[in-house]
């Protein structure tokens, strides 16, 4: 298939937005045409300006624009785009060899990743890892490990929880349009709880007491004796950047471990030093028995991890854990350089530093426009929901129009949220202050515009 759009030619990117054609320009528009009568419809483009290149917190498109990515491909490229060591890495490997299957002539990548997920994720008890392809894979392995482990069947999950788009992950997930929406029917044995959700409670709730309401359901509705697998966000994402009530975490994992309950923690979007920790779970020093991870663990390349206590893990049998490119060896190399940048560059500090910046600077916004109900998040995963004012009442479209006044502007940003009116901040580890600066100056101008002020 030959080209019909010239890309432009790469020059080196700078770290600087610079707008030359309208967001998407001419050359993007003709693709979008192209994608219309290829891609099918359920694949769709939030942004569609269609990228040739991309270097720490910016994409180059086709049209020669560069915009300033707040988004990192949805929490992915936490060490930048293009991260030199896992450019480096990612070269000398597919110039090596590029797939042999792991369970066919093996490869040390596979086994590094898998030491060194061990060692970073919360615990010092003796672990096991075993890789896959992407977020939702690794959550439906973490799942086929509990039943195993604990030889019951069901799964508890919480409102607003998103774990992926294959058929068990789509019984996880809490929201239907447009994750299950006309996709049933869904996995059995899969039961859900309330979450705590602070700015949503109809009255203050400290997080012991939205834990114990939680897993009074779970008691009284599935029985912790079927219960193989209570399976949780740290943060939740998709479902709204949601930090549950201090004490909430710690109040169900002791619930698990009274109870023979694996507890797994989905880190997949706020794992690898995202949240100003290595995982999620350390801010309130909770060790889950299994935790899944991708997105930022590979800067980019297609890569998910299971990892967990040595007996769980070891629970499924020899060859019942696998498949063809699960821990490809290019993938691990990448894997291998974003945690050596991750760790080098101290990117947990940075994550943190980052999220001052934002939580200073959207907290000052909010003062200004009631629209903004609540501003939350650690590090460098923030969001802001936006509401009627003086009301928890969603407003959604506004969130649309804000996001469509950055994306003009040349500024990615995400939605999210299970009534779609939160506005979420995701930027690479590696964007300088004075480029989160002026992201964040983009969208108090699409505030101004949009609330009339
Ligand atoms: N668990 C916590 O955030 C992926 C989904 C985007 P996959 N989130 C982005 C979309 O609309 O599909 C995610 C997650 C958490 C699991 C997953 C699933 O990861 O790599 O997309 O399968």
């Amino acid at each position: 298939m030959t080209s019909t759009v010239d890309p432009v030619a790469a020059p080196p990117i700078t770290q600087e937005r610079r707008l030359v054609t309208e967001v998407p320009g001419p050359r993007s528009r003709t693709l979008a045409e192209r994608k219309a009568t290829a891609v099918a419809r359920g694949v769709g483009t939030m942004l569609p300006a269609y990228v040739v290149a991309a270097d720490g917190a910016i994409l180059l498109d086709v049209d020669g624009n560069q915009l300033l990515d707040f988004g990192s491909g949805i929490a992915v490229t936490t060490v930048g785009h293009a991260a030199p060591a896992v450019v480096a890495a990612v070269q000398q490997q597919a110039a090596a060899f590029t797939h042999t299957c792991f369970m066919v002539t093996p490869y040390e990548g596979y086994v590094a990743v898998c030491e060194a997920l061990n060692r970073l994720t919360p615990g010092d008890h003796e672990k096991r890892s075993a890789l896959f392809n992407s977020g939702a894979e690794a959550v439906e392995n973490a799942v086929k490990i509990a039943r195993a482990h604990t030889r019951k069947q069901a799964v508890a999950v919480f409102d607003h929880g998103y774990h992926g788009r294959t058929n068990l992950t789509m019984a996880l997930t809490a929201k239907s349009m447009p994750y299950k929406h006309s996709f049933g029917p869904f996995a059995p044995e899969v039961y859900r709880a309330p979450m705590s959700y602070p700015f949503r409670e109809p009255a203050p709730i400290s997080g012991e007491e939205a834990a114990a309401r939680a897993l009074t359901i779970l008691e009284k509705q599935v029985g912790a004796d079927t219960l193989a697998a209570l399976v949780i966000e740290p943060i939740q994402g998709e479902g709204g950047f949601v930090v549950p009530a201090p004490g909430f975490l710690p109040t169900l994992a002791q619930w698990c471990a009274d109870n023979n309950v694996v507890l797994v923690a989905d880190e997949i979007q706020t794992g690898f030093a995202r949240t100003g920790d290595w995982f999620a779970c350390d801010h309130e020093g909770v060790v889950p028995d299994l935790i899944t991870t991708a997105k930022g663990i590979a800067g980019g390349m297609p890569l998910a991890g299971v990892t967990g206590r040595a007996e769980i893990m070891d629970a499924a049998h020899v060859g019942g854990l696998g498949g063809t490119y699960g821990g490809n060896p290019v993938a691990c190399a990448a894997a291998l350089g974003a945690i050596e940048t991750l760790q080098r560059q101290a990117m947990t500090e940075r994550a943190r530093q980052i999220g001052e910046i934002l939580l200073g600077r959207l907290r000052d916004l909010a003062a200004t426009y009631p629209q903004i109900g609540d501003v939350r998040g650690r590090g460098a995963m923030v969001a802001i929901e936006l509401v009627a004012p003086g009301t928890t009442e969603p407003d959604a479209a506004l969130a649309a129009d804000v996001s469509a006044a950055c994306h003009a502007q040349g500024l990615v940003t995400l939605t999210c949220g299970t009534f779609g009116n939160v506005l979420r901040f995701l930027p690479s580890l590696a964007i300088s202050d004075a480029l989160l600066a002026e992201g964040l100056d983009i969208l108090e101008g699409a505030f101004a515009a949009r609330t009339g002020r």
